[in-house]
């Protein structure tokens, strides 16, 4: 996904798609005025009959990572009480709510995935506040809508969440309201929480990258899939690809990381099209930007440009191999000890270059990649790079001393993903260039000694495009 902003490349959103705290657990189920009468008789007889099954969880691999990790945190605030709620379900219409997922922060310190759920931590103590699955003494199991075993699913235990989490839980009911003297802070309000949180986000551990590169590997077929589709794509245009993709990444990841860019010729001019309603038409290109959200919620973060044709024509290829140079340039100045923007800067420096070569720029190159001009990014548009983990624009809270403005380090993980882009009302730029939009984009692991591509596996030569498609289609 390119970046969210056109004039800094250092300005992140935050793309938690969580809310805040959840509502303490009440004893009214939730229901709609459409649902029958339950008389006393039948809920009586509901509450009987059931028989009780606690499961045997084993323990997450997150679960002594997420203890590390809140030891780091409560020390960096020794003196305070730490909330970090989970978030609860966010309204799609009327009683249709979407499909939970859990504020980053959260999971990222308790390794908890489950809505509602608060974690406190306090006097180096951590408590889980979680919503159980329905006891069955109240209507709850088999009238609440949203949270009832019989409509929404089997919730774990407080037992089962402990079991795996290796974290005292207990029921959300009983979080304090944390009225006394003792500072609070709450991540959802506290933004001195919420930057330290992204700060100590920012550089994975083997299992990190373990999981990055999971998601990177599923991306990689969810391409693939939708290349070998090529006929259907040619059918149904860009909804097919986007189909296609999620399809992998709902069976074999959590989700996708964000909505899939699926930009068929001049769409791909628009940096973050995610309406995919177009066409994909012969002789064009197709901007595709997608990721795959793996169990544990790790995203990855991956651009290709394809000739719709198979075979690019000699005015694409030139473009393509232009923004491929930039890319190169940027992943080759990525490693420990650089500042995070060398990417961007040594990525722009091919651009702006070959955009003079093209006579598009009214001023030299040279100029024209002063800070106080920048002319040549009206065909760049956005910055190189941001931080890619469990959030695809990942730690954007981070103090901007030390991300963006600070330096790489080992453990770090990025995109590369520079492109050009040539809108099709832009009289300053030939007509045959006008709607052509390129990225290409690969999620890059800072090493000891440089860099690793962890999404090497999908093809990035113009040359490696055409037979990759050649082969799938
Ligand atoms: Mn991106």
């Amino acid at each position: 996904m390119s970046e969210p902003t056109a004039e800094n490349p250092a300005e992140n959103v935050t793309e938690s798609t969580a809310g805040t705290a959840g509502p303490a657990a009440s004893d009214e189920p939730r229901t709609e005025s459409h649902d029958p009468a339950v008389p006393a008789a039948y809920a009586a007889f509901m509450r009987t009959g059931w028989g009780d099954r606690e499961l045997d969880v084993p323990r997450h691999p997150v679960a002594d990572l997420a203890a590390a990790r809140r030891s780091t945190l409560a020390a960096a605030f020794p003196d305070d009480r730490l909330v970090l709620p989970a978030g609860t379900y966010k309204v799609r219409a009327n009683d249709t709510d979407y499909r939970f997922r859990p504020d980053t922060a959260h999971t990222y310190f308790s390794g908890n995935q489950t809505s509602d759920a608060v974690l406190v931590i306090e006097d180096g103590e951590s408590v889980l506040y979680a919503r159980p699955r329905s006891e069955r003494d109240t209507d709850e199991f088999f009238r609440d809508r949203q949270y009832g075993e019989l409509w929404a699913g089997r919730r774990p235990s407080a037992q089962e969440i402990s079991d795996s989490l290796g974290i005292e839980v207990r029921h959300v009911k009983d979080l304090p309201s944390f009225d006394d003297d003792r500072k609070t802070r709450d991540l959802t309000t506290d933004e001195d929480l919420a930057r330290v949180a992204d700060e100590l986000r920012l550089v994975k551990d083997a299992w990190e990258i373990g999981e990055l590169q999971e998601a990177c590997d599923v991306t990689a077929l969810g391409f693939e899939d939708s290349v070998r589709d090529w006929d259907r794509v040619l059918e149904f245009g860009e909804r097919w690809i986007e189909g296609t993709f999620f399809r992998r990444a709902r069976a074999m990841g959590n989700d996708i990381g964000y909505d899939s860019i699926c930009a068929g010729g001049s769409h791909a001019t628009t940096l973050h099209w995610i309406d995919n309603t177009g066409r994909i038409e012969p002789g064009k290109l197709v901007l595709l930007d997608m990721g795959v959200e793996g169990h544990n919620l790790y995203t990855a973060d991956v651009t290709r440009t394809l000739p719709v044709d198979g075979r690019f024509t000699p005015v694409q290829r030139d473009l393509y191999d232009l923004v491929l140079k930039a890319q190169q340039a940027g992943i080759d100045a990525v490693r420990p000890g650089v500042p995070f923007l060398a990417a961007h800067h040594a990525a722009m420096e091919v651009l702006a270059h070959g955009l003079d070569d093209m006579g598009l720029l009214p001023v030299s190159a040279q100029e024209a990649l002063d800070p106080e001009s920048k002319v040549y990014a009206r065909w760049t548009l956005h910055g190189t790079s941001h931080m890619l983990g469990m959030d695809v624009h990942d730690c954007g809270r981070a103090s901007a001393d030390i991300y963006p403005k600070g330096e790489l380090a080992e453990g770090m993980v990025l995109t590369v993903e520079p492109g050009l882009y040539f809108q099709e009302d832009d009289l300053l730029v030939p007509e045959e260039l006008r709607g052509i939009g390129i990225r290409i984009e690969d999620d890059i692991l800072v090493t000891a000694d440089g860099n690793r591509n962890l999404s090497a596996s999908l093809p990035r030569t113009s040359s490696d495009v055409e037979e990759w498609m050649g082969r799938l289609r």
